[in-house]
């Protein structure tokens, strides 16, 4: 493999799995991504396949600056300007992040409501409380109604909310109230989640929508229908169903698979199928089965946010974040990856190929050539499982010899849900964010970010959320994550309570007081939603302004890779949240465009996009936004942390 192999990964397990795929002579993302260097015009945006009169390539000249005449000959054939070309291909990744979430949303909602009507058998209403919370927010009659007939009603409502043609989304009105007025004054409020990105679709077709700024408003609303729609739903019906995260602890990385046990990794993003595997693995039957294989017994795992979402809920382990997938199976172990929809590489099935893992898809949206399809069936949830779990127990004698398994594992807390920091902060009784809006007002914390997002080969794995979250935790700046973000910061072992040491003197106390992590696990790509609902908590305490972009709060995906990103970044800019991207900007091709989404999008929704590569300097810009937001609120002299009584305070906001 070409180049410093160190720079590959600052994760030691995957450095040893790396070495290994060298000596088994396996291809990985790592070895590719030597191979192949990304095409720079379509990195830019500066490439559009429209139509087959292209692809057409509008690159944008390095190093000198464009004369009109050279600027206005960038066309495609149909005259598309470069503007056009980067906003039609910015707001196409948008629609397909916010397809991809709301698709889980919409599955997620008819699998609800297939257990609400009695179904889905082994799936329940698991969280009553939040249940009939949301009745009440829909306008849903309790009254001496079943949990079920409550259900069913709300499935159906929100089932509704994926088709709906007019009128608005029903989680819009969880936004701050000036947040949904600026949001109708610019037109962006989300009508109907599949409305907007069939929408999307159509105006990036050829010949149709060729105005960016425009092009960027329906980027905006798309982008809300994902955070405030398909992902928020998700969200809310997979804590009724499968119960709302709470601190748990678990271990993450390599290390977690075990050498004389079946090993089985749940990978991808829907819980269902992982929620039912976690209930069947642990089955006494099933053990064993597995002990007469010759194997101790069973040991489930996740990788990617299904992961996320099993170790929240059942302390789980994970065995690694999205670049760690194929050397899961590189190290010989894995009887069965099982697999159902997003961030799963079809390189997954050649690696499979040169082991005896068994590669398993579950869902017919995502079928994968070389993979055994196994359809996950939730109305038959339990045998669905059980075949699957057959099935790597019966593939325990086909292991060959040549096993490693590296030993680094670190502990982690998971499953800071908006509930679990409501009642942590606050107590049972007056659960609350007034103490962490206290803690910002009297500047033992300085401010929040969010930490999201996946890896992506072309930087050095996990090293840039690890940097950026040090950095920000040393400077008192809370941190929220999810996704593969969560999982590298956790590697590193900063979210367990004692990571609190790496954190600033201030941060540190309130992290002490309360036996918290300065670096809380969120949940999965979907979850970003619980970040929305933890901002617009924040803002409804008071003292912290009056909008979600008052807050002295940023937010990063500094390793992004898909499409889901996008559409996650978007949200949170529409949502007025000062955004950051790491690894490569998408619209670099055309200045109006980046410059529009970069600088005029703060004066439409607060918030806006920026782009850095350093994760040093990210966080010091992140800090520089919080520390201007906060002298905006008039808290900055607060910093010199003088103890405020209740007066002081009001005198304060
Ligand atoms: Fe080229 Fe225009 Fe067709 Fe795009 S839509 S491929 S710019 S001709
Ligand atoms: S899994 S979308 S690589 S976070 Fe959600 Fe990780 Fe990104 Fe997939």
């Amino acid at each position: 493999m070409a180049g410093d192999k160190t720079k590959k990964s600052i994760d030691a397990a995957t450095l040893e799995m790396i070495d290994k795929a060298e000596k088994d002579r396996v291809s990985t993302v790592f070895e590719r991504a030597d191979n192949m260097k990304p095409c720079p015009i379509g990195a830019e945006g500066s490439c559009c396949s429209n139509c087959a009169m292209g692809p057409c390539r509008v690159p944008l000249a390095k190093g000198k600056t464009e004369t009109e005449e050279e600027k206005n000959k960038r066309r495609g054939l149909c005259g598309a300007t470069a503007e056009t070309i980067a906003a039609r291909n910015f707001l196409r990744k948008i629609a397909a992040g916010s397809a991809a979430h709301s698709d889980h949303g919409r599955r997620i909602t008819q699998h609800f409501l297939e257990t609400a009507r009695g179904h889905a058998a082994g799936f329940e209403i698991k969280d009553e409380q939040k249940l009939l919370q949301l009745a009440l927010e829909l306008g849903i009659k309790i009254d001496d109604r079943s949990n079920n007939e409550i259900a069913i009603e709300i499935g159906e409502v929100l089932l509704a909310e994926f088709g709906k043609q007019e009128g608005e989304l029903l989680f819009v009105k969880r936004a701050p109230l000036k947040r949904q007025e600026l949001w109708r004054k610019l037109g962006v409020t989300p009508r109907g989640i599949d409305r907007e990105v069939v929408e999307a679709m159509h105006r990036t077709h050829m010949g149709v929508d060729q105005d960016y700024q425009n092009l960027l408003l329906q980027g905006a609303r798309v982008s809300l229908a994902d955070g405030w729609g398909g992902s928020m739903i998700a969200t809310d019906l997979q804590d009724i169903m499968f119960g709302t995260p709470s601190p748990a602890l678990g271990t993450i990385n390599l290390g977690v698979l075990k050498e004389d046990e079946v090993n089985i990794i749940i990978h991808g993003h829907e819980p269902a199928l992982a929620e039912m595997l976690a209930v069947v693995s642990h089955d006494p039957e099933m053990a064993a089965y597995a002990k007469t294989k010759g194997a101790k017994g069973i040991n489930l795992t996740g990788m990617c946010c299904t992961a996320n979402e099993i170790m929240m809920r059942h302390g789980i382990p994970i065995a690694g974040n999205f670049l760690q997938q194929e050397l899961a199976i590189i190290t010989g172990a894995v009887e069965a990856m099982v697999v159902d929809v997003q961030c799963i590489m079809q390189g997954l099935s050649n690696v499979a190929r040169c082991y005896h893992t068994k590669l398993i898809t579950t869902d017919e949206r995502a079928k994968i050539e070389g993979a055994q399809h196994m359809q996950f069936d939730e109305t038959n949830a339990v045998e669905s499982a059980r075949a699957i779990v057959r099935i790597a127990i019966d593939n325990f004698s086909n292991r060959r010899p040549e096993v490693f398994i590296p030993k680094h594992k670190s502990e982690l807390v998971a499953g800071f849900s908006h509930e679990t920091i409501n009642y942590l902060l606050g107590g049972l009784y007056r659960a609350s964010y007034r103490p962490l809006n206290d803690n910002i007002i009297n500047g033992r914390i300085r401010g929040v970010a969010g930490i999201v997002g996946c890896n992506n080969a072309r930087v050095t794995h996990d090293d840039v959320h690890v940097t950026l979250a040090r950095e920000l935790i040393k400077n008192d700046v809370l941190v929220l994550l999810t996704g593969c973000a969560a999982m590298a910061v956790a590697k590193a072992g900063l979210m367990v309570p004692e990571g609190a040491q790496f954190a600033g003197a201030g941060l540190r106390s309130v992290c002490e007081a309360v036996g918290i992590p300065p670096v809380l696990h969120m949940g999965s790509c979907v979850d970003n939603a619980r970040i929305l609902i933890a901002a617009t908590a924040m803002v409804k305490d008071g003292g912290l302004g009056d909008d979600i972009s008052d807050l002295p709060a940023c937010g990063a995906a500094p390793e992004w890779m898909s499409e889901k990103a996008v559409s996650i970044g978007q949200y949170f800019v529409s949502s007025g949240v000062y955004t950051f991207f790491g690894v490569t900007w998408p619209t670099a091709g055309s200045k109006e465009v980046t410059d529009f989404l970069f600088k005029d999008m703060e004066k439409m929704y607060g918030g806006m996009w920026d782009f850095e590569t350093d994760p040093v300097k990210m966080a010091q810009k992140m800090i520089a936004h919080i520390d201007k937001k906060r002298k905006a609120l008039g808290i900055d002299k607060a910093r010199e942390r003088v103890l405020y009584d209740m007066a002081m305070r009001r005198e304060l906001t």
